[in-house]
């Protein structure tokens, strides 16, 4: 295997197992060199904590790109997650035009909402720019919610396969050119992923544990983009990753102590076995 190098960009949740205290762990897992650039500090993530600091770093960015631009510094892959402001986008968009290496890839897990509700903070012009972001990337990594906001459809928390299809037609006519759709289940007591593009879509089950549990987006995606990036297709990637953020859950145990994350941390090991 190349070593390859990947930029990931997204926030510090200094506490809290999400972004990136979880994707560069899961990314190094993988193998990848991962350079960050960070889109925001907060003291937590926005889940379950109250009264967190947030300081948005988008007036850094345009100084950061230009640095690496003057250095020829460019990168295999780009992904990435929760951004600090709508604003923020149009640098993202301009950092990724003047690094990404030919032939690499882009990665969006257009991190803003969850359960039929935007995080605090969002609105509906971040949601206008990050659909700018999400229909130009290779891969988009959506949960049902933010399907639903990319293509102005309303939630349905009691959905069938019919509205899924629905959701995955708009993505794809907007432009999105290969849907990484998450939490999708049919079933009591399974969930999954539907991975489509252009020729059709695969559908990957696995079992669903009851509890909610937070971060775990981020550890999906950054352990799809890992596993991608290690040569997997795009469905045996969405497997891999399904079965270790799984693997997460069922690890933590719903310890009501920590109930801010998962213990993805143990259960690395038994992610780097599964890329083998
Ligand atoms: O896991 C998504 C995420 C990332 N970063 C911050 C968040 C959240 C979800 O709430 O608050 C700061």
């Amino acid at each position: 295997m190349n070593d390859k190098r990947i930029l990931t960009i997204q926030d510090i949740s200094c506490v809290g197992q999400c972004s990136l205290t979880v994707a560069l762990p899961i990314l190094s897992a993988a193998g990848l060199e991962t350079a960050i650039l960070p889109s925001a500090v907060l003291s937590t993530h926005t889940a379950g904590f109250t009264g967190y600091t947030f300081r948005d770093l988008t007036e850094d960015m345009p100084a950061i790109g230009a640095h690496w631009k003057k250095e020829g510094i460019t990168f295999d892959a780009i992904y990435t997650g929760y951004l600090g402001s709508a604003r923020q986008i149009e640098y993202v968009k301009k950092i990724i035009a003047e690094t990404l290496a030919a032939g690499a890839k882009t990665f969006v897990d257009p991190a803003m909402a969850d359960n039929g509700k935007l995080y605090p903070g969002f609105d509906a012009a971040f949601v206008e720019e990050m659909k700018k972001l999400a229909f130009s990337a290779d891969f988009i990594l959506p949960n049902l919610t933010e399907a639903a906001l990319l293509t102005d459809t309303v939630y349905r928390a009691d959905y069938d396969r019919a509205y899924v299809d629905g959701l995955v037609e708009k993505l794809l006519a907007a432009g999105a050119k290969t849907v990484v759709l998450t939490g999708v289940g049919f079933r009591e007591g399974k969930t999954g992923i539907l991975v489509a593009d252009e020729k059709g879509e695969e559908y990957y089950e696995h079992r669903r544990i009851a509890k909610g549990c937070h971060g775990t987006g981020d550890i999906y995606s950054s352990a799809f983009v890992g596993a991608y990036l290690r040569g997997k297709s795009a469905y045996e990637a969405a497997g891999i990753a399904g079965e270790y953020t799984v693997r997460c859950i069922e690890y933590t145990g719903g310890d009501p102590d920590h109930a801010y994350g998962v213990r993805f941390e143990p259960v690395l090991p038994e992610y780097i076995a599964m890329l083998r």
